[in-house]
This record gives C-alpha cells, structure tokens and sequence, in this order.
C-alpha cells in the first residue's frame, strides 16, 4: 500500500514467528522476569560502566509521549557523591520514619521491615537516578510520568537480564537529588542503587498475584 506521508516514514516489517515460538519465548521470558527481585543488601563488588551504559540504552528504547523521550539516567560511583546522596536521603527518611505523621504509610510497608538507615546507597557500586524532563527546551513534555516509569520499567528488566540487582528507591521528597545532582528544572524519578546482590542478601517472602487478578478477559 502506498500511504501519503507529509514527515519521513519507513517500513517496519519484524518478522513474524510461529505462534508455538511466541509462546515458548513469552514462558521463558516470564520465567526470567519472575526471577526479579528488589535488593536491598548490595555487594561492593564492581561492576563495569557498559553494563550501565547497556541498560539505559534498552530504558531509551520506551515507547513515549510524541516521542519526546523525557528521561534522563545520571549514573554514579563516586564514593563521596554516593555519601552525599546517602546522607541526605536518610536525613528525609529519618522524618518518614520518626517525624511525620504517616500512619497508613507505616502499616503498609511494615512487612518489608526497612527502616531510615540506608546502607545500600553506599554498598552498591552504582547509584542510577532517573530523573523526569516536565519540560525540554521551554515546552511542556506530554505522559511525562508514564514515559519515564515505562523506560525505568525497560532499565530495571535489562539489569535482571545481565544478572544485576537493583531497588525503585523513592525517598520522600527527593527533590535534594536535583540540587546534588546539578539536574535543575527535572524531577528525580527513581533513585536506583545498582549492583550484585550480597552473598547474604535476603528478600521478603513476598508472592505475585495470581493471574485472574491481574488479567480480566472481558
Ligand atoms: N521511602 C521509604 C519508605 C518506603 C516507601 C515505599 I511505597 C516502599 O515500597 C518502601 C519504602 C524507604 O525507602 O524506606
């Protein structure tokens, strides 16, 4: 068919896989990501900038608002920046945690036991923070937050895939990222300490919710 285009358009043709290899690769692909757990005990071990570099190629790969990608990954593993950073998400947990009147908040994250102190900001080798662009070159960005928590969704899933850890750590406000960070004008997203999980990392024993209550065929 022949389309009339007034930008530039050009084919897109994947090719099309048996439909018994579809579902071979989307079992295996669940299986991989069920695998997926969020660490909070790192190991200190390194690990190399390409991996970095490979996982926010595949966040920058998101279907987004126009196209306007509104993302930015700024990575870390400057031990005094990673220090900076600990001690002033801790000093807005401490509030949280001791100071704030949250009450709902408490009784929900109570199972996950964490607490104000945060080791891993300083354990993990990297610190990754993903930071929203409300606005590029003067102009309001569209499905801002929907086309950031779909390319953090990507990052998250190419360090599991390359056998990393990490944790969607969201310390309330962090808008003090911005500051250290020297991102004025975007907003911290999600705040990713990225690593190997620690020889004697645990995890909550928590379970997926079965699939009739995450899928309704209508
Ligand atoms: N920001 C706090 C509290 C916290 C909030 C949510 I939502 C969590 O899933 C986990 C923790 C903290 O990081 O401790």
């Amino acid at each position: 068919m022949t389309r009339a285009h007034r930008h530039p358009f050009i084919p897109y043709t994947p090719a099309r896989l048996p439909i018994e290899e579809s579902l071979k690769n989307g079992k295996a692909f669940h299986q991989r990501l069920d695998g997926r757990r969020s660490v909070r005990w790192f190991s200190p071990d390194p690990v190399p900038v390409e991996a970095i570099e490979l996982a926010v190629q595949a966040a920058n790969t998101a279907p987004s608002g126009a196209h306007q990608q509104p993302w930015r990954f700024v990575a870390t593993q400057n031990p005094d920046l990673k220090q900076q950073i600990r001690e002033a998400a801790e000093q807005e947990e401490r509030r949280f945690y001791h100071e704030r009147d949250v009450p709902d908040w408490h009784e929900a994250l109570a199972h996950l036991e964490t607490d104000a102190t945060k080791e891993f900001l300083t354990t993990a080798p990297w610190l990754v923070i993903a930071f929203a662009q409300k606005q590029q070159n003067g102009k309001k960005t569209y499905y801002t937050n929907e086309s950031v928590g779909i390319a953090c969704g990507f990052f998250i899933a190419a360090l599991h895939h390359m056998g990393l850890a990490t944790l969607t750590h969201t310390p309330n406000p962090m808008t003090f990222l911005s500051d250290l960070l020297g991102r004025p004008g975007e907003r911290p997203y999600i705040l990713f300490p990225v690593g190997y999980p620690a020889d004697d990392c645990e995890v909550p024993d928590l379970h997926r919710k079965p699939l009739d209550e995450a899928l309704t065929l209508a």
